[in-house]
């Protein structure tokens, strides 16, 4: 077993790079440090560097033994195609080697791809090429003799595989006996077996709520599913295998496949294997270079994690002339997102103070580029996050930044840690008006005591009021309340509706215009709902929900500021929590006080009288939304019902009237059906909204 301390004692950073002066040590580190992170990922299963890290040392190594050949060394990891094979299987032999992918990195690349195949055949003429989203999962090789599968193996080496044949069998969309007739008397068919995101994360809950580890992302939760020793652990994993390529074919008593890449996969299809839906075919390179744009795009609401696209001749035959280079096919290459994994170092954390109080404490990071941004702050969450990290400032760690989800650090690098490294100490005052924090018992978070009299959480708290679904107060936006925050003409949301035109104007970058219209919209935001009005006011845990059933309740302003907790216990949507937090917000001096200001200076609602409401269409009824709506999103569609007079809820049940499903509709429609509650689809939606 290697020591974990040995493969960073072997590493090449910057410092040592320039330090070790022949090629040969260079490489010899490399090789070494390469060796010890897959045995830590492929053997141990714990990665311990983001891939974008790994590849890039891959990529030194490949280009330094390509100045210098005669260093080139059997044992040499660039001279594997995949990794370690474990020792706990059986080892299997491929009948045809499990190749890997070259890889691009931007658009240039992918033309000189092209541009390279051309070259090689002679021709101007353009190739059609099978696209298809790269899954991030373990690749793995089934054999069907017959048609009936006998054998499945991971990659292992390339070469050399594991056997897991076991474990592979429990996979459901992984066909036992091929469907149909025609198959090839002795096939390989290669593909990736992945975790879908919503079964990782049903799993990790499942670890979570029974006190284990869980998996640190998808892949790794396959591979730990696929080399369990015990099959029917396997079974209970939430596995998928997509299919992508041939192996070893023996046509004998079938049919031959078929010529073009693409058919091959609509052929396995037939045969009742699974291929990837998003499959496409494209003209030329310039259809690569859509499809990739297109897909990047999707990426975030595909069911699966991908990390790149694949792009292959479509023709078998071109394919055939191209041939191989070292272990890669010369007609596909793989277009790599930017990674979402990132190394870098904690330079510091500081504590922001939110609306409610709440102390988060926030990165401050070495900027990095990850997940197609640099980025320099993260979230840290809270104390419980920071210990489950074991993080210090001054640690390398992993960035992780996936679509538009706020960046996180996923793990400390604990090898790179070094003895400057300290440790995060929370503040035991308020770092922003130095009240006393507290840690209320069962909660996470630590809050400033203060309440709206600490400039940080009035500050947010003028943010939420102007928020579009709070006040809407047009041209109000974060930066604008700083500033008038800043230079003193706000100190809570009361004073925006004293504000000076003169004092607006001599802002920073404010016209005139500018700040006649925003007088104008704080004016044009008294007339508004009691609902928002609730909302706007921020108490914790009063969601845009909870401010309608309560307006909806008490009608009035003051019937709610004096219910007692039984009161309010009565309304829907609120518990204990909740309603101990609405009391605890009436009952603060300074937020009655606000309160009553924000009425004096003319804030009104129209009276919410029972009769005009139960007037409305949809008075009473309880509909639910479900599927993908064309015309509008959910939420508008939320609304607009809403203001018809209908409850719009989450799951249906027997208590609801009304099922509007969109396309690609899954359980709820099952479940309406079984019920039987009467289904709308869009265009019945809107003849119910007339619009
Ligand atoms: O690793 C891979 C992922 C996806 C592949 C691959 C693929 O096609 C969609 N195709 C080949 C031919 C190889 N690796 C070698």
């Amino acid at each position: 077993m290697v020591e974990q301390k040995s493969m960073f004692d072997a590493e090449p950073d910057q410092g040592s790079e320039t330090i070790s002066s022949s090629a040969l040590e260079q490489i010899v580190l490399l090789r070494k440090q390469i060796e010890n992170w897959n045995y830590d990922y492929y053997v141990m299963d714990a990665p311990q560097v983001p891939d974008a890290e790994y590849d890039r040392k891959i990529q030194q190594l490949i280009s330094l033994e390509s100045q210098n050949p005669e260093l080139i060394t059997s044992d040499s990891p660039t001279q594997r195609v995949g990794g370690t094979p474990l020792s706990a299987f059986d080892q299997v032999q491929h009948e045809m080697p499990m190749l890997s992918l070259d890889n691009v990195f931007d658009e240039t690349q992918l033309l000189d791809f092209d541009r390279r195949i051309h070259d090689r055949l002679n021709t101007d003429q353009a190739f059609e090429y099978a696209c298809e989203p790269k899954l991030d999962g373990i690749a793995a090789s089934l054999l069907y003799e017959n048609g009936i599968l006998i054998r499945g193996a991971t990659r292992g080496d390339g070469s050399t595989g594991e056997n897991i044949t076991q474990n592979i069998r429990t996979i459901q969309s992984i066909p036992l006996k091929l469907r149909g007739s025609g198959w090839p008397q002795r096939l390989e068919i290669r593909g990736e077996i992945y975790m879908p995101r919503a079964g990782f994360n049903a799993l990790n809950e499942k670890a979570k709520a029974a006190g284990e580890k869980g998996f640190m992302n998808p892949r790794n939760a396959a591979a730990g599913s696929l080399r369990q020793l015990d099959a029917r652990i396997t079974a209970t994993r939430p596995l998928e295998m997509c299919c992508y390529s041939v192996g070893m074919v023996e046509v004998g008593t079938g049919e031959p496949l078929p010529e073009k890449h693409a058919e091959v996969l609509k052929q396995f299809n037939a045969w009742g294997l699974r291929i990837n839906p998003e499959m496409a075919v494209v003209k030329n390179i310039q259809g690569c270079v859509d499809y990739y744009q297109m897909l990047a795009e999707k990426r975030d609401s595909l069911s699966y994690d991908i990390d790149g696209i694949v792009f292959k001749v479509n023709d078998l035959k071109l394919q055939l002339r191209l041939g191989f280079v070292a272990k890669a096919p010369r007609w596909a290459t793989a277009h790599k997102f930017p990674a979402q994994e990132e190394m870098t170092v904690l330079n510091d954390v500081e504590f922001q103070v939110g609306r409610t109080g709440a102390i988060t404490p926030v990165a401050r990071l070495e900027p990095v580029f990850v997940g197609g941004v640099t980025v320099s702050n993260a979230t840290l969450h809270n104390a419980d996050e920071v210990a489950r990290l074991q993080v210090k400032i001054g640690d390398t760690v992993v960035i992780r930044r996936a679509g538009d989800v706020i960046p996180k650090i996923v793990s400390v690098v604990m090898a790179k840690r070094t003895n400057f490294a300290r440790d995060i100490i929370f503040p035991d005052t308020c770092p922003v008006c130095s009240a006393a924090v507290e840690r209320i018992e069962g909660e996470v978070i630590t809050r400033c005591s203060a309440g709206i009299s600490c400039p940080a959480q009035s500050k947010q708290a003028i943010k939420h009021f102007a928020s579009r679904k709070a006040m809407d107060i047009d041209g109000l936006g974060d930066k604008l309340v700083d500033q008038l925050a800043d230079a003193g003409l706000i100190k809570n949301m009361t004073d925006l509706f004293c504000l000076d035109w003169k004092e607006v104007v001599a802002l920073e970058r404010m016209g005139q215009k500018s700040a006649s219209n925003l007088l104008s919209a704080i004016n044009a935001c008294k007339q508004t709902t009691l609902a928002r009005f609730l909302y706007a006011l921020g108490i914790r845990e009063v969601g845009e929900a909870t401010a309608k059933s309560l307006a909806e309740y008490f009608k009035e302003l003051s019937a709610l500021m004096h219910a007692d907790e039984a009161a309010l216990l009565e309304v829907d949507d609120v518990g204990p929590i909740v309603a101990q937090h609405i009391r605890l917000f009436f009952q603060n001096t300074d937020n009655q006080l606000i309160v009553n200001k924000l009425v004096e200076v003319g804030m009104h609602w129209p009276a919410i009288d029972a009769s005009s409401e139960l007037a409305l269409p949809l008075a009473g009824k309880v509909i639910v939304l479900t599927g993908n709506l064309e015309s509008m999103g959910r939420s508008e569609a939320k609304e607009q019902l809403q203001r018809l007079g209908a409850k719009v809820t989450g799951s249906v049940s027997k208590k609801t009237d009304l099922l509007i499903a969109g396309a690609a509709a899954g359980s709820k429609l099952t479940k309406a059906q079984d019920l039987g509650i009467e289904i709308l689809d869009e265009e019945g939606l809107k003849v119910l909204l007339n619009v």
